[in-house]
């Protein structure tokens, strides 16, 4: 039984197609409180976080939209974090997936308390290594990995907290790489299990390995879901498809694992747009994977170590 801390994180600021900030809305009507209730766990919604004003904070990219609002909402998706941890598995209802820039800090910030590693695992069809200078597109929703792993390039925020080696950042889904995330990422350690490497290997090969390390590191774990994760067929309600993703059992697959590592501590549910929904298709699919990642299995079986 896992006590689940929901927190809205009505980002909509860290890219251009409004409708992410309806996400957390979307998250409750679809049931997410009442599906992890009937998997026997807890659940507390702390509501959705507001933001201070924001400055006039700018930066020497014209690109960047939004700095202001952004500085704001990492700070206080970063305290909603820090302070969710010590009472459960904080799960963030996104918002766009800038929101991480504030919850991957939260973590770090408690895992450096714990004196434990953190890791992260990525599931989008996109890196989001850009920083605020490499940007092309300005949306920031393209630069929350560059931050946690301690990329330079990002000056109007605060220093990440503890950032997190690439050895223990896992990359799983990616097929839309820019130029410039792809000559940084050239220089890290990063696992980046792109489509290709699934197709090839299939997802429980490497995703076992990685969970393997966080186990024997006693680490904190972080997930960060983006719809774009998962097929545009079966997930319409994104603003920046790319076909060729995941599959409806694919990503169930890789939710069915992690619940049985127990290792997952933080979850984000990023990108969820449900003006573009199709009668709630996609919200409902998010859920059902959260769904899996808490437990829910077709037969009950014995919990597997690897
Ligand atoms: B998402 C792109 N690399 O920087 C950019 O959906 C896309 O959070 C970023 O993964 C996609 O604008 C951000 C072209
Ligand atoms: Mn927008
Ligand atoms: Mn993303
Ligand atoms: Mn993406």
């Amino acid at each position: 039984m896992t006590h689940c801390i929901l927190i809205g994180a009505p980002v909509d600021e860290g890219q251009r197609r409004l409708g992410c900030l309806m996400g957390p809305a979307a998250y409750r009507v679809a049931g997410l409180s009442r599906t992890l209730g009937d998997l026997g766990h807890t659940v507390e919604d702390r509501g959705d976080v507001t933001p201070r004003a924001p400055g006039n904070e700018t930066c020497a990219n014209p690109a960047v939209h939004h700095l202001p609002e952004m500085l704001a909402w990492t700070e206080a998706l970063r305290s909603a974090m820090a302070n969710a941890l010590p009472d459960g598995m904080p799960i963030i209802m996104g918002g766009d997936h800038s929101l991480a820039l504030g919850t991957v800090a939260g973590v770090a910030q408690h895992a450096a308390k714990l004196g434990r590693p953190q890791f992260v695992i990525w599931l989008d069809a996109h890196s989001d290594f850009h920083t605020v200078e490499t940007t092309t597109s300005g949306n920031l929703h393209g630069t929350p990995m560059a931050y946690a792993a301690g990329r330079p390039g990002f000056d109007p925020f605060p220093p990440f907290p503890a950032p997190i080696p690439g050895e223990n950042i896992c990359m799983f889904g990616i097929r839309s790489v820019d130029p410039a995330e792809h000559a940084a990422m050239q220089e890290t350690e990063i696992a980046v299990n792109d489509m290709r490497v699934l197709d090839e290997q299939g997802i429980v090969a490497p995703l076992r390995a990685f969970l393997n390390r966080v186990r024997e590191a006693n680490g904190l774990l972080h997930v960060s879901l983006d719809v774009d994760f998962l097929d545009p067929s079966i997930a319409p309600a994104v603003g920046t498809t790319v076909p060729g993703g995941t599959t409806f059992r694919e990503a169930h697959l890789v939710m069915e694992l992690l619940h049985e590592s127990g290792l997952v501590t933080s979850l984000d549910l990023v990108e969820l747009n449900p003006f573009l929904d199709d009668r709630g298709r996609t919200a409902k699919l998010m859920v059902d994977l959260v769904g899996s990642l808490m437990g829910r299995k077709v037969f009950d079986r014995p919990t597997r170590s690897y």
